[in-house]
């Protein structure tokens, strides 16, 4: 199958190097020097400490910088993956509608809230699938990607529905690549479950400027990180999200001991001076509290701190 990654950060990273090993024809979206530097090729290191140096010749760089998008490609994909920052989403889900073939899939692997209905609202919403992973990983300013820890990737059709051919052969390809992909009919909880993890992580250890693990070393970090999930959990109970039977602090601890070594993905954007994906996460907690008339003052406050240091980053 054709498959196209859109946006080669991190996690995009660990897709295009896992993928290469399969059959499948690979097309790669990123923009200016990452583009320049993905058609020399990606060196990617893996969990397990090898090093894998994949060719550029091995799948073909679009920069999305540098004009239209070749017609030889336009509607050939099976799949799209958004693997982009959230505020590219807009822009990656216009090239995912040029990209796909009629039968094509596109599916968002970001953090946050939202996504696929942005998706949606540009290749429409029966071709989205709903995406989620566990894995996670880092890029050197050079551009090589360290997969630092080994995950899944959760995907389903937003309406909990059977998956079409396409989508049982991008599981089927993901698995050959080693990333552990399960179809669920459950996205939109596991998308949910995993925000409540990144409004527990990823503010806090980015404004502390700390690893992963300091937040279970540190009473007062982890009591802050505790409150910005609650709020969030009692959002998505009154939203109607079925949570599972996973009491939420036990599974935290679980993720924060895992990737205890990680610096969150939110203080690598705040280290590289890049916006953040605060918007999608404590931002979408706060939206949707509003909605439902939920207080959510821990989320606004870690929001509020995020944004000023993103601001603060851009005066001299
Ligand atoms: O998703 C992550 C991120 O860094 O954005 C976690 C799970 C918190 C791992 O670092």
């Amino acid at each position: 199958m054709r498959i196209a990654i859109l946006g080669v950060g991190s996690l995009g990273g660990v897709l295009l190097g896992s993928l290469s090993d399969t059959e499948s024809e690979l097309i790669c979206v990123s923009r200016g020097e990452t583009a320049a530097r993905l058609s020399s090729g990606l060196t990617l290191h893996t969990p397990e400490g090898t090093i894998e140096m994949v060719p550029g010749a091995r799948y073909l760089v679009i920069d999305s910088e540098s004009g239209p998008v070749p017609e030889k490609v336009l509607g050939t994909c099976d799949a799209v993956v958004i693997a982009g920052k959230a505020d590219s989403t807009e822009s990656l889900s216009s090239l995912a509608r040029d990209l796909l073939n009629v039968e094509g899939v596109a599916i968002s692997i970001q953090n946050g809230l939202g996504h696929d209905g942005v998706i949606s609202r540009r290749v429409g919403r029966k071709r989205v699938l709903g995406g989620s992973t566990t894995h996670s990983a880092w890029r050197e300013g050079d551009g090589s990607v360290h997969w630092t820890g080994r995950g899944i990737i959760s995907l389903g059709k937003l309406d909990g529905s059977q998956p079409c051919k396409t989508s049982s052969d991008l599981v089927q390809t993901l698995n050959e690549a080693g990333l552990e992909a399960r179809w669920t009919d459950e996205i939109i909880s596991q998308i949910w479950r995993k925000l409540l993890i990144n409004v527990a992580i990823n503010p806090i250890c980015a404004i502390a400027g700390v690893r992963n693990g300091a937040l279970a070393e540190v009473p007062e970090l982890w009591a802050q990180s505790l409150e910005a999930m609650r709020e969030a959990e009692e959002v998505a109970i009154a939203f109607g999200i079925d949570l599972g039977e996973v009491e939420s602090e036990d599974y935290l601890k679980k993720v924060v001991e895992s990737t205890a070594e990680n610096r969150v993905s939110m203080l690598q954007d705040l280290m590289a001076g890049r916006k953040t994906e605060i918007e999608v996460l404590c931002g979408a907690v706060v939206s949707r509290g509003k909605e439902l008339g939920i207080a959510t003052p821990r989320n606004e406050i870690l929001m509020a701190l995020v944004r000023g240091i993103e601001m603060s980053q851009h005066y001299d």
